[in-house]
């Protein structure tokens, strides 16, 4: 590791991030704003995975852009006074962003935050660091963090965490530590027993840090601003006895509390390896005791244990105010920075009406629900597509011969010949070169009171009539007196003479098996009123669906009157013409296709042109 004279970090600092951490670059941005600096630290970052573009991110209220670049040397060209790089690459990329980051001689600090680079790998980047003159924080760590001044990535964890550690402005302790996620019990220690952190750094739990201890620990004892120095060492290593040296040979002079931890190795049996990848005695030595008790007799204010780390760095603080050489200076409440929404959500400090409600479906868990079901029960337990329709349209498990009647409705509406009108558009909408969604739509827009669409109008008319009381024939009557035509009644080819099967198959299924059928056999008895006038105006296949489908809301026991009436009112009785018809809809569109038939022209003989006579003056 290297030390230069220049502060490694100041209010100034600017540092360039590798990676698309976006979360991490937001946190030291707000770090920045809570210090009060100018102007946040990033400056750029290189992604070499996206083309150059700016990303937004907030500067307190405002929103802010950084570029991205995906060339580091664009970066490093643009923004030639960042002297810090952040590299979030992982371990697989990490040694060789790192590398190529030395090849700019502006950059004096790297953090590498990777985890698992491998140790001879790190060796040839500390020596080509020693080379190059650049300090190295990491790998493996979160970095490090001077209030006032700089965060490195994600240290200090979340802002509620960063305001109660006061690290929005110096103190006068400095602190070193191997484990990042120490460091941030280290800033809750350090914050209640003194006037806060000054700079705190994790050098990392590999073997191999970049930095080391005394790398640091040099820097605390030449910056005047750091009276007193914390060390949180651990098991594995010798690092510590260099430290205890410096004592002695009065390299370092400033008090030194300091703890190792892991002694707890020592009630185990065997050798102990903790989480970090240099956590692991190789010799006594190399114990938590063993290094506690040299620095103990080196000098160093030393605990008992953790737990009374906290204390000791009270009581040596004291004394250095005590002495005046700490003048604790005035508390300055920190600027607010804007919670970040979902974190306040998630906290419940804010709520917010929702724009949009929805209760039929939820994507969002493991598995996708359709009306709180899980798909793979609707699979298991055989629903069909009734079941889904019944899941889907009425949030609820409607009876099995209800999801047989909706796929039998699906079935024998599916398609009617091309002439049809709907099927017509569709068929001229594909010969005209369009994709299946137009023609399926052009097809779709046909559906109406006259073709296909008579079904919710059928719903209406039939049940009020049934629900006044009105006799068949008086029925009939009144909507001729009305001048409406009855919906559901009538077609262009079907007759009593050519009966339409589709209607014979659904009025024998729901006669037989729905519980009632009142509204069905109304219709049948209007039916026979209207046919002993016209033969062709029979109950057509709107006409025996809308009214069996009235008959189900209301008699199926899973709907309360109310809500059969809501799905009549809301228009919702087409929908089994829609969707079935669609499927033929769309086998027309790929017939067409599959024929190769060319654009549609309406042949002229079959046009009656009567334009109004011309003046020939
Ligand atoms: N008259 C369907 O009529 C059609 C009457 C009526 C009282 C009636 C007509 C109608 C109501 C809407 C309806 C769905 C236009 C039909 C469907 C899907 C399809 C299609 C397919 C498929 C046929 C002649 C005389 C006149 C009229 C009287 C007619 N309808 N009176 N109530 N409903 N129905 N649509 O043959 O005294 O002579 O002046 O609008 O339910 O779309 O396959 O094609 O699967 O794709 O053109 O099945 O009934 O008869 O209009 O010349 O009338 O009968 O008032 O009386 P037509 P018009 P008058 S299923």
């Amino acid at each position: 590791g290297t030390v230069n004279n220049i502060p490694m970090f100041t209010a100034q600092t600017k540092a360039i991030v590798w990676g698309m951490q976006t979360r991490a670059v937001q946190s030291m941005l707000d770090f920045d704003f809570v210090c009060r600096r100018e102007e946040p630290s990033v400056v750029a970052i290189v992604y070499p995975f996206t083309g150059d573009h700016k990303q937004k991110f907030y500067w307190g209220h405002k929103e802010v852009l950084i570029p991205v670049y995906k060339r580091m040397e664009d970066a490093m060209k643009k923004h030639s006074d960042a002297d810090v790089m952040v590299n979030f690459a992982s371990l697989r990329s990490a040694y060789q962003s790192t590398v190529e980051t030395m090849e700019y001689p502006q950059i004096r600090t790297i953090a590498i935050i990777a985890e698992g680079i491998p140790e001879n790998m790190t060796r040839k980047l500390i020596k080509l660091a020693n080379e190059k003159n650049v300090s190295i924080i990491g790998p493996a760590t979160v970095g490090g963090v001077k209030p006032g001044c700089f965060k490195i990535g994600n240290t200090g964890g979340m802002m509620d965490n960063i305001l109660h550690s006061k690290l929005y402005r110096p103190g006068s302790v400095a602190y070193v530590s191997r484990s990042g996620g120490m460091s941030n019990e280290l800033n809750n220690i350090v914050s209640k027993a003194t006037d806060g952190v000054y700079e705190g750094v994790a050098i990392g739990g590999d073997r191999y840090p970049g930095t080391t201890f005394m790398d640091h620990i040099l820097r605390y004892q030449k910056d005047d601003n750091v009276k007193m120095i914390v060390l949180l060492g651990e098991v594995g290593g010798v690092e510590e006895y260099e430290v205890c040296q410096a004592i002695q040979n009065k390299t370092l002079t400033k008090p030194l509390v300091a703890w190792c931890i892991g002694t707890c190795a020592g009630m185990f049996t065997s050798e102990v390896q903790f989480g970090h990848a240099g956590s692991c005695a190789q010799s006594t030595k190399e114990t938590a005791a063993a290094k506690n008790e040299a620095l103990k007799s080196a000098g160093a204010f030393v605990p008992d244990s953790f737990d009374t780390l906290g204390e000791i760095i009270q009581s040596v603080y004291e004394s250095l105010v005590k002495k005046g050489v700490v003048v604790p200076k005035p508390e300055v409440p920190p600027p607010t920075v804007p919670m970040d929404y979902s974190w306040a959500r998630e906290l419940g400090l804010i709520r917010k009406p929702a724009s949009f409600m929805t209760s039929i479906c939820d994507e969002r868990g493991q598995e996708l629900l359709y009306a709180g079901m899980p798909i793979s029960d609707v699979l298991i337990k055989n629903m069909g597509i009734g079941g889904v329709i019944s899941l889907l349209w009425f949030q609820r498990c409607l009876p099995p011969y209800v999801c047989k009647f909706f796929e039998m409705c699906l079935m024998v509406t599916a398609d009617h010949g091309p002439a049809v009108s709907g099927a017509h558009n569709t068929i001229v909408c594909a010969r005209a070169g369009k994709d299946l969604v137009s023609s399926l739509v052009s097809g779709l827009l046909t559906i109406g009171d006259r073709f296909g669409g008579a079904l919710d109008g059928a719903a209406r008319q039939f049940s009020e009539g049934y629900d006044a009381g009105l006799h068949p024939a008086e029925f009939v009557n009144q909507m001729r007196n009305k001048g409406q035509l009855i919906m559901g009644i009538g077609h262009r080819v079907k007759s009593i003479n050519n009966p339409d099967q589709r209607v014979k198959i659904i009025k024998e299924y729901v006669l037989e098996t729905f519980p009632a059928t009142p509204l069905l056999s109304y219709a049948l008895e209007v039916e026979k009123i209207t046919t002993s006038k016209k033969p062709n105006l029979i109950l057509n296949v709107d006409g025996v669906i809308a009214t069996a489908f009235v008959d189900m809301l209301r008699n199926c026991g899973s709907f309360t009157r109310e809500e059969a009436q809501e799905y009549i009112n809301i228009g919702a009785i087409n929908s089994l013409f829609v969707l079935g018809r669609s499927i033929g809809f769309i086998g027309h569109y790929m017939d067409q296709k599959r024929l190769k038939q060319g654009l549609y022209r309406h042949p002229w003989d079959d046009i009656s042109y009567v334009l109004p006579e011309q003046y020939n003056n």
